[in-house]
């Protein structure tokens, strides 16, 4: 069947073209054919069912819970059933020859549903009703069908699982969406990961199968996976703890598992015994259960950065050829290009099953990843055997990705990143979407982070105003925005829930902001009063905006502090703040004790943390208690103000070495040179220490000491003394 879809995608791309006549009607994920021709029946219409017997169950119940059936045999007729039904045997040819495609014909005097397979006919209905949410419902023809034939989530991240009822509310958005693959991997439930071996108890095994039902009625595939590697034995125990471990599975409904073997090293790390367990598993589990699909890995090197020469061809040569294997790309981080499967896919002798880490932002948690889905290649289809998003443990707000996964994966030639995010933001908070989009475009980046990948278009309407006015508007937006979001958790309790603290932090944001030009305003006037009340305001916001904890409760595994829009109006606000208090110290003097001072002479210093010296060991940072008499030069740092950033080098005396954005000493003649946007600093004095803070282009953080090194911190420290040295 894989050869069909992988035509299938090729097609796609011609028949679209012709594909939409008369008045369209929005269906998501947009369907490979469909025309449209004038309104049919208004949407309170009711339906006489012809083949409900033999047709899907699951398609049956959702047009009956729906509530568009009737008895009444003078209604419509609504013709419904899989290919070989009786029912719809006159529309046989019409059914695309794809898993999970149906035929959908909308007229006035009939409608008709008829699925390649069952899957196919719950598509089918899921159209139709999305169709029925119009007042008026257009005739229409559609031919559909997916491009991927495994697409959804992988709840794969570090942090908070997520809770029984938001993965109940995903499955019902998964079937509504057409995503039909769902596997279960949070890093942090211990009978995943850490107690492997130990089976659910009675209470989370319960919950387990009632996940299972739900979403099998909604045709999701319910992986789940397990994660040994981290201490397994590679002992005869070992494989039948892990037999032992999926039958109990077995028993609550899953029939669909998967081994994870990522982060991890050492034993556990071997691709042989990998591969053989894999095997195993496979004959003495998935064989003699016939209905088990075929197992999935997660293997050690899962991306192209860390994979070693000859760990993947082995995957690929010994284990069996229908076991899928997990990928995530050139890198951890990263998005999916037809160049990495063609690197991929000859190495492990199959075609690779996506693991995107997009939304996910566990190594990033006080930034939302609510931008649009863009940079995956439209021409991959045909070469992945699956397409599964790592989300947020923010389920709900994940949706807004979530939503585009499903329209990528289901056409893939067609899809429309912009299109798609607009019409995920309208179908996910219509009460108020103009207040949610802007939302959503403040919470667009990932900012710095090792694994390098930056999203675009983050408070792109901020980024090109020039006056003060227009700047005030945009901040009163973030504050209005948000108070009518905060409002609207009536209609939309799970979304408000899960993004309250960045809505609140947003808020403040724009207060900030709006105080920040009031201060610019003040000192034009030199008005030094308004200028110091505007500050001390500024500051009680900013103390208010960083007390805020997302999920922040006893026992969390991940408490956020919110970052909203961390790339552009943050450190926008900070920035100008600093150069505001600069240019107001040079003036004025009242109220000057208040503010810090952000100026210190140039020259040689000896920097110290509790009477420890930071020291140069062998360019390497350290404290260490006494001065170092050899070479005394290894403790002297030289401070020089940059012309270009108005912002302070700092050097070593000894070697030339500068301190870089991540607070580790660099060598003059190194690959990346000194770059003064990212390796100059603000040195701000409160009583007799300072503070070093990164440039707001380096991520605006500061640097603090840790027992052999700097590190960066978002919150102040102050704690740097600087003697000088002349
Ligand atoms: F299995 C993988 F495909 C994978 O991506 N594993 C983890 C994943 O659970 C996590 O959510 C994701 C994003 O942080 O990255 C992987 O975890 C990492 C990756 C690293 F590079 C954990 C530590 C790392 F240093």
């Amino acid at each position: 069947m894989r050869s069909t879809f992988g035509l299938a995608c090729r097609l796609a791309a011609c028949l679209c073209l012709y594909a939409l006549t008369g008045v369209a009607q929005t269906v998501s994920p947009l369907p490979q054919e469909a025309s449209f021709g004038a309104a049919a029946f208004p949407c309170t219409t009711k339906f006489y069912l012809v083949g409900e017997k033999d047709a899907d169950k699951d398609a049956v119940s959702l047009l009956k819970d729906g509530g568009l059936t009737t008895t009444d045999k003078q209604a419509i007729r609504l013709l419904i059933g899989e290919a070989g039904d009786k029912a719809v045997k006159p529309y046989l040819r019409l059914i695309p020859d794809a898993e999970q495609g149906y035929y959908l014909k909308v007229s006035p005097t009939e409608v008709v549903i008829a699925g390649r397979d069952g899957e196919g006919t719950f598509y089918g209905v899921q159209t139709f009703l999305q169709l029925m949410g119009e007042p008026q419902v257009a005739e229409c023809v559609i031919r559909d069908w997916p491009s991927v034939p495994c697409r959804g989530v992988i709840e794969g991240f570090y942090g908070n699982p997520w809770s029984h009822e938001d993965r109940l509310r995903q499955f019902d958005f998964y079937g509504k969406n057409k995503l039909n693959c769902y596997v279960y991997g949070p890093k942090d439930d211990p009978y995943h990961r850490a107690h492997w071996r130990e089976p659910y108890p009675e209470t989370e095994a319960q919950r387990i199968s009632e996940l299972v039902a739900a979403a099998h009625r909604n045709k999701v595939q319910f992986v789940w996976a397990i994660h040994p590697g981290g201490d397994i034995r590679w002992t005869k125990d070992d494989s039948l703890a892990i037999v032992n471990k999926l039958q109990q599975m077995y028993k609550l409904g899953v029939r669909s598992f998967a081994v994870f073997f990522d982060d991890i090293s050492g034993e556990g790390a071997k691709a042989t015994k990998q591969a053989a367990l894999l095997n195993y598993i496979t004959d003495e589990f998935v064989r003699k259960n016939r209905d088990v699909n075929p197992l999935i890995i997660c293997p050690t090197d899962y991306n192209k950065s860390w994979a070693g020469k000859t760990y993947l061809p082995t995957l690929g040569k010994e284990l069996y050829p229908d076991i899928r294997i997990m990928w995530t790309g050139s890198g951890v981080v990263d998005m999916i290009e037809l160049d990495d499967l063609d690197w991929v896919n000859p190495r492990i002798g199959r075609k690779a099953f996506i693991w995107l880490n997009y939304p996910v932002n566990d190594y990033c948690q006080s930034r939302l990843l609510m931008g649009k889905t863009y940079g995956n290649g439209l021409d991959i289809c045909s070469e992945v055997s699956g397409f599964c998003s790592n989300p947020m443990e923010y389920a709900e707000a994940s949706k807004v990705s979530l939503y585009s996964i499903a329209d990528y994966t289901w056409n893939m030639p067609a899809y429309d990143p912009t299109a798609s995010w607009q019409r995920a933001m309208r179908t996910l908070m219509p009460t108020s979407s103009d207040a949610f989009r802007f939302f959503c475009e403040n919470n667009v980046d990932i900012g710095k982070s090792g694994h390098g990948l930056r999203r675009e278009g983050e408070s792109e309407e901020f980024v090109s105003l020039e006056r003060n006015e227009q700047m005030e508007a945009y901040f009163r937006k973030m504050i209005a925005s948000a108070s009518e979001l905060l409002l609207d958790s009536v209609n939309q309790p799970y979304m408000l829930q899960e993004i309250a603290p960045w809505v609140r932090s947003m808020a403040l944001l724009g207060e900030r902001g709006l105080l920040v030009c009031r201060m610019q305003e003040d000192l034009d006037k030199a008005d030094t009063v308004a200028f110091i009340g505007h500050y001390k305001a500024e500051q009680e916001a900013y103390a208010r905006q960083k007390s805020i904890v997302s999920r922040g409760y006893e026992g969390s595994i991940m408490k956020a502090k919110p970052l909203v829009s961390g790339s552009v109006v943050s450190p926008w606000v900070s920035s100008t703040l600093d150069s505001l208090t600069d240019a107001y110290l040079k003036l004025h003097t009242y109220g000057a004790d208040l503010l810090p001072v952000r100026s210190i002479k140039e020259g040689e210093y000896l920097i110290t943390v509790d009477g420890k010296y930071l020291s140069n060991v062998q360019g390497s940072l350290a404290f260490l208690a006494e001065r170092d008499s050899i070479n005394p030069q290894r403790q002297q740092w030289i401070v020089e103000a940059d012309p270009s950033t108005h912002r302070y080098k700092i050097s070593n005396k000894q070697d030339g070495s500068f301190l870089d954005e991540r607070g580790t000493l660099r060598q003059p003649n190194e690959q990346r040179p000194f770059n003064p946007a990212l390796h100059t600093f603000t040195l701000s004095r409160q009583d007799d220490k300072y503070s070093i803070r990164q440039a707001p282009q380096a991520g605006d953080a500061y640097l603090c000491p840790e027992e052999k090194r700097l590190t960066e911190s978002p919150t102040e420290q102050t704690v740097f003394r600087f003697q000088s040295v002349e």
